[in-house]
């Protein structure tokens, strides 16, 4: 079935970096606005922006403390109906993060929450009684993803809430059925203000399982099966269906982190009864070898899994990494241009949707943290507030080595901002520099996604076939049995025998290619998409 989200090109926006309109340090909503352009000109006709509601900003906004007010510091509605309207207007479709597992500690709904068991919002959140009678003590042993207790007491209630990441962040209790409703009528708000979908953050951690300790270990533990991934999450992303998605042409793209399994990702997104489209999996985001190396052949099994099982009608995303993770170019590619072009060509051309992370098409490479001041995430600063000794590879261990700003051009910061941003960046490159040199990565970007459009039926829709996958060095598969990707991944020039005939090149990372009866010579880290038919 043809959907236009199989047909998109994704594009994450990390709003706080990404453009600052107003010269206050800080990305937002009208910044986008003035780069639409730009992502227009990417190839680009689907953004994802992450979260910009009012917010303490304790962890950028994924702390919402008020779902329907936009964060002074991106905007206001008028300017996020705006941008909608203009993004609508050069048909790019506009999904929005939406937070549904916690709010901030600064909600409405927790204030209250806070106040006795009596109250009407007590029951928003998860509340238990200490464990023992007497003895104050936690419900489990359970540790947050952000190396906190899950729980944390409240003296007045003489209880303990819940939270999956921080107490910053209590989670939402999703068996109240009133809560449900409230989030219902705010999940159908924004569909009425005209986005296309959503981006489901924590997706995977609605429901929790029993309150009883994690025997992994006697003292805190982060057993993240315990609130992750259970069955019932299923059914309360099926009541949101029920409620705001049916019937309605939006895209429902999940994060099912928590350590989702294939089959449990199929039951979120196999377009047949399933509450989501696709759900972005973490899998493919450390293949490495033994010695830290990038593991082509982990890589490409990796993708194959998913791929396999979500043949047909489902369909899956074409990421490297996002907000959370490194940067692809340092990450995999050894801040190599050549390198990125190569693995791009392999991941651009899967059959799924691609989801650009802003500034993966120019390379843009982790930032370097050099004194625990410039560190602004808040995991990170929970780890090291445990540590005695802190060394430089702690420092490097933060969610925002691929947060830093968006290097636009060559001038004082960037062009970002005029104001000092409120995080650092590397700037090694910028779009300025790489928009109109025709070798450049940026370039290279607007060429995969040109293609993929012009073959659609092929790129999109065909069928995949992956082959040589224990080949340690090269990727070739096709697409349709009419379209090949090959590439090289590794420092040698390889003779390759193929089983089909290069007709016409359409894309190659390099000049020129040699070309023999039924084999080809690449160059270290050539690739080249090939009609063979
Ligand atoms: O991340 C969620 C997240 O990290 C977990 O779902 C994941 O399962 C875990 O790391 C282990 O795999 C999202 C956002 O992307 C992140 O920026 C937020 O901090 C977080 O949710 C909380 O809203
Ligand atoms: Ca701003």
């Amino acid at each position: 079935m043809k959907n236009w989200w199989k047909e998109a090109v994704g594009y994450q926006i990390y709003i706080k970096s990404f453009y600052d309109s107003n010269n206050d340090g800080i990305g937002d909503i009208n910044g986008i606005l003035q780069k639409l352009e730009y992502i227009k000109n990417l190839g680009v006709n689907l953004i994802w922006i992450t979260p910009f509601y009012s917010s303490p900003m304790v962890d950028n906004g994924y702390d919402v403390s008020n779902f329907y007010r936009i964060s002074r510091v991106y905007g206001n509605i008028k300017q996020l109906k705006n941008l909608i309207n203009n993004a609508h207007k050069l048909d790019i479709k506009v999904i929005i993060d939406l937070v549904l597992n916690h709010t901030s500690n600064k909600h409405k709904w927790f204030i209250e929450s806070m106040k006795s068991v009596d109250n009407y919002y007590n029951n928003y959140y998860i509340w238990e009684y200490p464990k023992y009678n007497n003895l104050v003590k936690e419900p489990t042993n359970w540790l947050g993803f952000f190396s906190e207790s899950c729980w944390k007491y409240n003296k007045k209630l003489n209880m303990y809430y819940f939270s999956t990441f921080t107490h910053k962040m209590p989670d939402l209790n999703w068996e109240n059925k009133n809560l449900r409703n409230d989030m219902y009528k705010m999940i159908n708000y924004y569909i009425n203000l005209g986005v296309d979908g959503f981006r489901v953050d924590a997706a995977s951690h609605l429901a929790k399982d029993e309150f009883v300790n994690s025997n992994m270990s006697n003292t805190y533990v982060c057993d993240m099966y315990k609130f992750s991934n259970l069955d019932k999450t299923l059914v309360y992303l099926n009541y949101i269906k029920d409620n705001c998605f049916k019937n309605k042409d939006l895209l429902i793209i999940g994060e099912t982190g928590g350590g989702a399994s294939i089959d449990m990702a199929y039951k979120y997104a196999n377009n047949n009864d399933s509450p989501m489209n696709m759900v972005f999996n973490f899998d493919h985001n450390w293949c490495f070898d033994d010695n830290q190396k990038f593991d082509l052949v982990k890589y490409k099994k990796t993708w194959k899994r998913w791929l396999d099982k979500f043949n047909k009608n489902s369909w899956i995303p074409l990421n490297f990494l996002n907000h959370d993770q490194p940067r692809l170019i340092s990450h995999y590619c050894d801040n190599s241009y050549l390198k990125n072009k190569c693995l791009s060509t392999f991941l651009y051309f899967l059959r799924g949707t691609p989801f650009i992370y802003n500034g993966e098409e120019i390379g843009m490479q982790n930032i370097e943290i050099n004194d625990i001041s410039e560190i602004r995430d808040i995991s990170c600063l929970n780890v090291l507030s445990k540590k005695d000794v802190i060394t430089k590879k702690d420092l490097n261990h933060t969610r925002d080595l691929s947060r830093g700003y968006m290097l636009w051009d060559n001038n004082k910061y960037s062009s970002f901002s005029t104001s000092i941003p409120w995080i650092k960046s590397n700037p090694t490159t910028s779009i300025y520099d790489q928009e109109y040199d025709n070798s450049s990565l940026l370039s290279y970007y607007k060429k995969i996604f040109k293609i993929r459009k012009e073959y659609s039926n092929i790129l999109i829709y065909g069928n995949i076939n992956i082959k040589d996958i224990e080949n340690k060095n090269i990727f070739y598969y096709t697409r349709d049995d009419k379209i090949t990707i090959l590439g090289n991944y590794s420092d040698n020039n390889i003779e390759y025998i193929l089983d089909n005939k290069i007709l016409n090149i359409l894309l190659n990372t390099h000049t020129d290619i040699e070309i023999l009866d039924n084999s080809v010579i690449l160059k270290p880290y050539q690739a080249i998409v090939y009609i063979n038919f």
